[in-house]
């Protein structure tokens, strides 16, 4: 077992190749080993939407020797024609003697059916290999599939004292420079970044990944009375979403279109934004993580409807006072009502400390 587990480490960093690439489908590597001589025949991951499969590349790399050998991959091989024909059949053709799964692949498409395949074909499967970290790095595919909308990730650098600005909305800069690279990292992991209109008018963010390589995802701005400057940074060139209300004045959506944004309008009750059916309609587009980066009341928002699943919090060694705290006006009548989290990881970011977190299921 440790041996597959070992395998399965370097097929989960393959697939990790692939971040930023390949939404809205998973991230997936696949290794294939001679478990005799443990020495690896071929290996590949999947590089982009729409090209060919991890378990594809690596037996092209493997030929003829795959025949017999071992395949190890973090997310069960498919079994159906999408855009590319199933892989399943292909492991079988190339006489594997076993392969090796993460995890069951929730896409309705396959959901155990590569698996049937590969066990009828006479394919010894292990199945669930690493499987916590086989879900970790498919979170926003599996939330996708299983609970109808994006994996949810709130970033935001804070003082210690728990400030994101001065009372004034000052916020540049909490975090160091090492910090904000790494916050761009997260930006290129995600396929959206969400701020409210407070944000794009006091910052004029350009949203993007500019400190790190790779693909700036789509901006999505909360906007209910559509104040988005026509030229603000955020719009740039064009893969920005303002969200407005079916109230909101025809002449400014009309003014941003031109603009380049794309306007969408969505019911808000009370002013508020129905937040459930904005990420619906996010998810339907491919978004499959969403990176939340402010202000307070967007926060608070989504902590009070329960949509965060992670936090990424870079925690600055120094105190602001009384500015504007990271959850907003969030209030709690009780202890027995704090929202508590679990570290995923800890870091020291030159200064700063770097904090992962996701709450705990209640
Ligand atoms: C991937 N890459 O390496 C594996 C996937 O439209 P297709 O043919 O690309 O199929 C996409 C589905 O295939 C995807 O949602 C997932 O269920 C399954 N496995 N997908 O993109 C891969 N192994
Ligand atoms: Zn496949």
């Amino acid at each position: 077992m440790e041996l597959y587990t070992h395998y399965m480490r370097m097929a989960l960093s393959l697939a990790e190749r692939g971040t930023g690439w390949t939404s809205p489908n998973p991230r997936v590597g696949c290794v294939i080993f001679d478990e005799k001589e443990e020495r690896v025949l071929g290996w590949g991951y999947h590089r982009r939407f729409g090209g060919p499969h991890a378990e594809v590349k690596a037996l092209e790399r493997a030929g003829e020797r795959a025949r017999g050998a071992t395949a190890v991959v973090n997310l069960e091989p498919c079994c159906h024609f999408g855009k590319t024909p199933p892989c399943a059949p292909r492991l079988v053709e190339a006489g594997v003697g076993r392969v090796v799964v993460g995890m069951r692949d929730p896409n309705p498409c396959v959901d155990g059916g590569g698996i049937e395949i590969l066990r009828k074909a006479g394919i010894d499967v292990v199945l669930g290999v690493l499987e916590e970290e086989c879900l970790h790095v498919n979170r926003g595919f599996v939330k996708a599939l299983t609970g109808g909308r994006p994996w949810v990730t709130v970033k935001a650098a804070l003082s210690l004292d728990g400030a994101i600005a001065l009372g004034d909305g000052e916020s540049r800069w909490i975090s160091g420079a090492l910090s904000r690279s790494k916050a761009h990292l997260l930006r290129g992991e995600n396929d959206a970044i969400l701020v409210g209109i407070g944000t794009v008018l006091k910052d004029d963010p350009e949203l993007t990944v500019r400190l790190v390589s790779g693909q700036s995802p789509l901006r999505v701005v909360l906007d209910s009375r559509l104040r988005t400057p026509a030229c603000a940074k955020v719009i740039g060139d064009g893969r920005c979403l303002v969200v407005g209300t079916a109230e909101s004045d025809p002449k400014r959506a009309e003014t941003l279109r031109k603009a380049g944004a794309e306007v969408v309008l969505l019911d808000a009750p009370e002013g508020r934004f129905r937040l459930d059916e904005l990420l619906s309609l996010l998810v339907r587009r491919g978004v499959l993580r969403l990176l939340v980066e402010g202000g307070a009341s967007v926060i608070q928002s989504f902590i009070e409807e329960r949509l965060v699943d992670e936090v990424s919090l870079f925690l600055a060694p120094k105190f602001l006072g009384r500015g504007i705290p990271f959850t907003g006006n969030l209030r709690l009548r009780h202890m027995g009502e704090a929202i508590a989290l679990r570290a995923a990881t800890i870091r020291q970011v030159d200064g700063d400390l770097w904090l992962e977190a996701m709450p705990c299921l209640p």
